[in-house]
């Protein structure tokens, strides 16, 4: 989606870098990983998703799906992490983190396109089943007020599916399982003989996808049978980016 045009105009006014995240998404930490990658000041508006800080006007005027994050560049409103972090690259290009191919960026961009459409299908649930669930699990007047805001089709019948009773399934998690493991596989691949995802250089290939494992890892997701991803987690968290960008921010499961 990238640049959107928001309902709540506060925003417009904005200057630099703002932006709408939370410690425990993994589509936010996309975001903070390029903008500590580039060493680019910004400021925080922390909405804390488990406490529901997010379910409000305000901020679906700025994110009309209510999602984290949201990127407010210079008074531009630019929503979806892997438009974001996009964005952010071609805009600061010093320490660039893209290959300078065709082919390559071909790849960089199909594994964020990746890393992206995963989300709803394996990773939510898979994180939801295991960590998330039962603090999200809204209210009758939570729920009543996640009616009145949200539009989105896709969005009410996964948090319907949530904040049911059952929740989501060990159905609904071998499923989401067998995606992961599609996914895991080919990086497995390409991670036992380089360094990192695309041409052996470090990219915001490899930035859609660190959030991935962090949030997985801590639910439970096995990565035994990935050795090579294990090592290329283990060289990223040797960034300087990481600690700021990531354990700075995360808060835990609460458990
Ligand atoms: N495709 C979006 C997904 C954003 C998304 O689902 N964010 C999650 C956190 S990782 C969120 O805001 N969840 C709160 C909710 O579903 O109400 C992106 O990549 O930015």
């Amino acid at each position: 989606m990238g640049v959107i045009t928001p309902e709540n105009k506060d925003v417009l006014s904005f200057e630099g870098l703002h932006l709408y995240h939370s410690g425990i998404s993994n589509c936010a930490m996309r975001v903070r990983i390029a903008l500590e990658e580039k060493n680019l000041p910004w400021t925080s508006h922390h909405l804390d998703i488990l406490k529901k800080e997010h379910l409000n006007p305000d901020y679906f005027g700025i994110n009309p799906k209510g999602l984290v994050p949201t990127l407010i560049d210079d008074g531009v409103v630019i929503v979806e992490s892997d438009d974001i972090i996009d964005h952010i690259d071609k805009k600061f290009p010093d320490s660039p983190l893209r290959p300078t191919s065709a082919s390559g960026l071909e790849q960089m961009y199909e594994w964020m396109r990746l890393a992206v459409s995963i989300h709803m299908t394996a990773v939510k649930p898979f994180v939801y089943y295991h960590k998330v669930q039962k603090f999200m699990r809204k209210n009758q007047a939570d729920q009543g007020k996640y009616l009145s805001l949200q539009t989105d089709k896709e969005l009410l019948s996964f948090h319907s599916k949530a904040s049911s009773e059952q929740g989501f399934t060990p159905e609904d998690v071998a499923q989401a399982k067998s995606i992961l493991t599609d996914c895991f596989a080919k990086a497995e691949r390409i991670l036992s003989e380089n360094d990192w995802l695309v041409e052996n250089q470090f990219s915001l290939a490899d930035i859609a996808w660190l959030p991935l494992h962090f949030t997985l890892v801590r639910s439970e997701f096995s990565f035994e049978e990935y050795p090579a991803i294990e090592a290329w987690a283990l060289r990223f968290t040797e960034r300087k980016s990481f600690k700021k960008s990531v354990l700075d921010w995360w808060p835990g499961f609460g458990d």
